[in-house]
């Protein structure tokens, strides 16, 4: 029987480095452990939908905050199918932002938290989740921040707090699904803490079923 391949996430504010450490763990997983794997992102740009979500984040247009997240929820539920597709034939999946982006950002913006996490019930449950921290201050001095319309050092702030205080799991309760990385040090430090957590956890989380958000 093929056992089934993880869903891995990695979620934090803007320029974290979320990106760069996707693709790390995705290289880890295809080159060290020889299992198979591929990268995903949300928002997924390349589907209709998705291109409404970048002309808004390129500033080009305006719209209702509401009607916009349910257009980033709706561009992770067309995507819901092929996930699990992936995943039940064993794929592992590391993805780049999911429904906690669509949360925080959103509720950051003043639209009721629970409002906001409705629409992502049911949704594929990540099995891990490294959450990556750091002062929002430094964050602003990564590369080519500023480009879009999220990148303003107050709104920042206020994601992270809300990613803090109510998405991530409390450092002692039982659950221990995100993992928090500090990501104020090296890439390569980083990710090597994350492949480590990565070949420690994969064989526990490959015997239990996908769970649902
Ligand atoms: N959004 C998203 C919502 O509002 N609702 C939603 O439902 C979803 C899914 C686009 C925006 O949409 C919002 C959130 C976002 O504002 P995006 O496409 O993920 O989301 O945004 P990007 O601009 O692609 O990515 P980020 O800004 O989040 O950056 P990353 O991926 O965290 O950082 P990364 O890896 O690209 O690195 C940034 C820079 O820092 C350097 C890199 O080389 C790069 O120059 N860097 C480091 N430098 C020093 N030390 C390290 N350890 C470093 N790691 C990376
Ligand atoms: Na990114």
């Amino acid at each position: 029987m093929i056992k089934r391949g993880l869903f891995i996430l990695f979620e934090g504010v803007d320029r974290v480095g979320k990106s760069t450490q996707v693709q790390a763990l995705t290289n880890h997983i295809s080159n060290v452990q020889k299992l198979q794997t591929k990268s995903l992102r949300f928002p997924d740009r390349t589907t209709p939908i998705g291109q409404i979500i970048n002309q808004y984040l390129q500033n080009a247009t305006n719209m209702d905050d509401r009607a916009l997240h349910l257009l980033f929820s709706s561009n992770r539920w067309e995507a819901r199918d092929s996930i699990l597709e992936l995943l039940n034939n064993g794929t592992n999946i590391v993805v780049d932002r999911y429904s906690y982006s669509g949360v925080a950002y959103s509720a950051a913006k003043g639209i009721d938290f629970d409002w906001c996490y409705a629409c992502e019930k049911g949704l594929p449950k990540p099995d891990l989740i490294f959450y990556l921290t750091m002062s929002s201050e430094d964050a602003t001095k990564r590369g080519e921040y500023g480009g879009e319309r999220y990148e303003k050092l107050d709104f920042q702030k206020k994601i992270k707090q809300i990613y803090e205080e109510k998405l991530v799991d409390q450092p002692n309760s039982k659950q221990t699904t995100w993992k928090i990385i500090n990501a104020n040090r090296p890439i390569d430090e980083i990710s090597n803490e994350i492949s480590s957590i990565f070949d420690s956890e994969f064989k526990n989380i490959q015997s239990s079923p996908i769970g649902k958000l």
